[in-house]
């Protein structure tokens, strides 16, 4: 066993591990039987190590008493300090249990076998159908997980891991549903889910070949024999404008799309989009600048995770936090002059860039979720591939608001992006009036969408960090 191994098992026997430590432990032990085992071992040892050294301590103890007092209490004495140290035996022996059970790590050796499946944890609202037609209920850390049961996280912060006896593991995150689960089953059945929508990571340890994982989705099944992948279901699941996006990270995994008779192999570091009208197709992930990719017709945008940003004019756009209310990590402000009249903003005024990997062609509609710290700064000049399609302005933006075309307040010309072509553009936004502060971006394929509330889940997004140039770089 190595003394890192070692350490960490040190570390959570005397309660001194930390929460990166407790998620270690629980990779370690779930992955490698022979650990099992050996923390098992270790925690034998420690139970008897702690014994050991509560006896010495009370013997000397007791040295030190029966030198000081009358020997007509010895019988009392040993009659005492046989029942310390049977309390001392058990206190050391029910630790040692409640420490094995409390992650439930060590079933498969001490409690019995381990279960097929298992929510191993949960973060935020997390619910759970055990077995087919049964209510969602509160999800619990370290329950069992029937066939067909159902897992739903709600919220964007809401997470949970389900771990399978071989080390599979699931990441369920954000608004995402995932039903009909089904571990290994007799006559060749292997392990089964479907991800009705929202996002899953999946983690497959090695799988025979006559026994595949396999993942559904409305839009696509995909076959595993073992890998590292991320699936997305996105926009709307079910709707016109739903599609999948398969992402593979390690490995590969064979998609089959509900719109094309024949099956793709989709490789190591490659992403594919299995949406209507659109093929499939296998395509590197982007590995340069980062790049969004199109999902369904919909890409969504954090604004501060803009792809490069160029200042112009003596003015930049800066990343903040101190307005509540954005999504995600925080939302970009106009550090800079009005610029209201069109004296060639595109090449004057300060800018960002988003990259954006399309599949579905067609014309896409604009949403800017834009707010203003004061009176002015409710409006922004935008365009693809560096030509300038015109403001996109509000009427007072005193709360976060979605300016786009079916915005009452929006004064803009109901001007959309027309005929974007499959492949890689960039979505311009350059400064109108200083100090708007931009939380997020979306364009849509749908005219009748208007976001609300936040809006959806980002588009997966890919590749190296922002490229920040100086002035007058291009
Ligand atoms: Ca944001």
């Amino acid at each position: 066993m190595s003394a890192a191994a070692e350490d960490l098992f040190d570390r959570y026997l005397v309660g001194a591990a930390t929460a990166e430590d407790l998620e270690a432990l629980e990779r370690l032990l779930t992955r490698e039987p022979q650990m099992r085992r050996r923390f098992a071992e270790h925690v034998q040892w420690s139970a008897l190590f702690a014994q050991a050294l509560a006896l010495r301590v009370k013997t000397a103890a007791n040295v030190r008493r029966a030198a000081a007092r009358p020997r007509a209490s010895a019988r009392v004495r040993g009659w005492r300090g046989r029942v310390w140290r049977l309390l001392v035996l058990a206190g050391a022996t029910a630790a040692c249990v409640m420490i094995a059970a409390r992650l439930g790590l060590l079933r498969g050796d001490l409690f019995g076998p381990r279960p097929a499946l298992r929510l191993a944890r949960v973060e935020g609202r997390v619910r759970v159908a055990t077995g087919a037609g049964s209510v969602l209920r509160a999800a619990v850390a370290g329950q069992a997980l029937a066939a067909g049961s159902r897992v739903v996280t709600e919220g964007a912060s809401a997470r949970a891991r389900l771990a399978y006896a071989d080390g599979t593991t699931l990441q369920l995150l954000g608004d995402s549903d995932l039903r009909e689960l089904a571990a290994d089953g007799p006559g060749g059945r292997g392990k089964s889910v479907v991800l009705a929508a929202g996002e899953l990571t999946a983690d497959v340890a090695a799988q025979g070949r006559a026994q595949p994982m396999v993942l559904h989705t409305p839009h696509a099944s995909l076959t595993v024999l073992g890998t590292r992948l991320k699936l997305v279901v996105a926009p709307e699941p079910n709707g016109p404008f739903g599609g999948t996006c398969v992402v593979v990270t390690r490995g590969s995994v064979r998609v089959r799309g509900k719109w094309s008779a024949e099956p793709v192999l989709v490789g190591e570091r490659q992403y594919a989009v299995v949406a209507e009208h659109v093929a499939l197709e296998a395509h590197p992930l982007p590995s340069g600048r980062r790049a969004f990719i199109e999902v369904g017709g919909r890409v969504v945008i954090e604004a501060e995770h803009c792809t490069e940003r160029v200042n112009r004019s003596g003015g930049t756009w800066v990343e903040e936090g101190g307005l509540p209310g954005y999504g995600g990590a925080g939302y970009m402000r106009a550090a800079a002059q009005n610029m209201r009249e069109d004296q060639g903003y595109a090449a004057r005024a300060a800018e960002l860039r988003y990259e954006i990997r399309f599949s579905t062609p067609g014309t896409y509609y604009f949403w800017v979720r834009l707010r203003s710290p004061g009176p002015w700064g409710d409006s922004l000049w935008y365009g693809l591939d560096g030509v300038g399609y015109g403001p996109r302005a509000g009427r007072g933006a005193a709360e976060w608001v979605w300016l786009g075309q079916a915005n009452p307040n929006a004064n803009a010309p109901r001007g959309a992006l027309r005929d974007v072509g499959s492949g890689q553009h960039v979505l311009n936004l350059w400064v109108r009036e200083g100090d708007a502060c931009v939380d997020r971006l979306i364009l849509s394929t749908d005219p009748d969408y208007t976001p609300a509330g936040v809006g959806p889940r980002e588009s997966p997004l890919y590749g190296g960090v922002e490229t920040a140039r100086p002035p007058g770089a291009e």
